[in-house]
C-alpha cells in the first residue's frame, strides 16, 4: 500500500496511529495503522484492513457526536487512512465508561462478565505505558494537575452525554456497548480560555460491542482473547453502522481500495464544515480557565 503521507513531518508515533503534522497551523492528520496491540503491548499483530475500517467508524462517530453538540477534535476524513484532526493537548487520562461488566472489572473485582451495572460507571486511568496505565481517582488527577477540577467537571459531563447518545445508537443497530475508552484534549482561545474537545479514537479497538441477540464480540477482544475473525467483527460493526458499501470487502476479507476511496466524501458530507480560522496553536504558556 502507498504510504499516503510520505512527504509529511511525522509527530508522534503511537500503538495504532501516526500523527502528522496538518496543512494548517492547529491541524495535524491521525493516521490508522493495522497493527494491533494489547496487555500493554506484550500481545502484538497486524490486522490487514483494520486501520481502514476504525478510521471509518471513528469519523462517523465523532462527525455524529458533533451534531448533539460534543466538541470533538475530528475536522474531516482525507482518505481511507486518514483525517484530519485539531492539535490538542492531550490531557493524560483515559476516561472509561462501562455499562455491563467485562475486562478489568470482571478481574479487579470478581464479577461476572455481562452483568448490567445498575447504572453506567465512570472510571479514569492515568496514561503512562511505563506504569501499565493504572487507575486513578479524580483527587489524584487534581493533585498531581493532571486536569483541574473545572475541567472534570465538563470530562465528565461530556463522558455521560456521549455514552447515552452512543447506547442509543448501537442498540438501534443491535449491539451492546458494554463499554468503552476516551481520550479528551485541550485548545485554547483567544483570551486563553480553554476548551475541552473529545480526541483519540472511538473505535472497535476501544469499545466493547457485543451482539444484542447473541453477545458476540465484535470488538478488539476478539484480538486479545484469541476468538479469530478480529477484522470481520469490526467489519460487522461498520457494515450495521451503514459504512460498508457494496464491493469495498473483496474475497478473503481485502479492502477494494478504489471503493474506499470514494468514501471520505460520504463521511465529510455527514461532518458539519468547521471554520478552521479560529483553531490556533498551543500557546507555549498554558493559561488555565478562570
Ligand atoms: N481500552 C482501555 N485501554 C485501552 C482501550 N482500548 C478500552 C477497552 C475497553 C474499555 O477501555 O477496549 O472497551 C475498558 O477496558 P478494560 O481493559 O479496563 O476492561
Ligand atoms: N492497546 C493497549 C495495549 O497495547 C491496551 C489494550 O487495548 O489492551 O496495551
Amino acid at each position: 500500500m502507498k504510504n499516503l503521507t510520505s512527504k509529511r513531518k511525522k509527530l508522534y508515533e503511537g500503538k495504532a496511529k501516526i500523527v502528522y503534522e496538518g496543512p494548517e497551523p492547529g491541524t495535524v492528520i491521525q493516521y490508522f495503522k493495522d497493527d494491533a496491540t494489547a496487555f500493554n503491548a506484550q500481545k502484538k499483530a497486524v490486522l490487514s484492513g483494520k486501520g481502514v475500517l476504525n478510521n471509518r467508524i471513528s469519523s462517523h462517530l465523532m462527525a455524529r457526536l458533533e451534531t448533539i453538540g460534543i466538541p470533538t477534535h475530528f475536522l474531516r476524513s482525507m482518505n481511507m487512512r486518514e483525517q484530519l484532526v485539531r492539535e490538542v493537548d492531550i490531557v493524560p487520562l483515559e476516561v472509561v465508561v462501562r455499562n455491563i461488566a467485562a475486562g478489568s472489572l470482571c478481574k479487579r473485582l470478581g464479577l461476572t462478565e455481562g452483568t448490567i451495572l445498575p447504572k453506567p460507571l465512570v472510571e479514569f486511568y492515568y496514561k503512562n505505558d511505563e506504569l501499565g496505565d493504572p487507575m486513578v481517582s479524580e483527587d489524584h488527577i487534581i493533585t498531581f494537575g493532571w486536569a483541574d477540577p473545572y475541567e472534570m467537571e465538563e470530562i465528565i459531563g461530556m463522558a455521560w452525554r456521549i455514552n447515552d447518545y452512543l447506547n442509543g445508537l448501537f442498540s438501534a443497530i443491535g449491539l451492546k456497548l458494554v463499554d468503552f475508552k476516551m481520550e479528551f484534549g485541550r485548545i485554547w482561545g483567544e483570551y486563553g480560555d480553554v476548551y475541552i474537545l473529545l480526541s483519540d479514537e472511538i473505535s472497535p479497538d476501544t469499545c466493547r460491542l457485543w451482539d444484542a441477540k447473541t453477545d458476540k464480540k465484535l470488538d478488539k477482544d476478539r484480538f486479545r482473547q484469541d476468538l479469530g475473525d478480529v477484522v470481520e467483527g469490526y467489519q460487522e460493526v461498520a457494515k450495521r453502522l451503514g459504512l460498508i458499501p457494496e464491493g469495498l470487502i473483496g474475497e478473503g476479507g481485502n479492502i477494494n481500495e478504489d471503493v474506499a476511496a470514494q468514501l471520505e466524501e460520504i463521511e465529510n458530507d455527514l461532518a458539519k464544515e468547521r471554520q478552521l480560522k479560529s483553531v490556533k496553536k498551543t500557546p507555549l504558556s498554558k493559561p488555565r480557565k478562570g
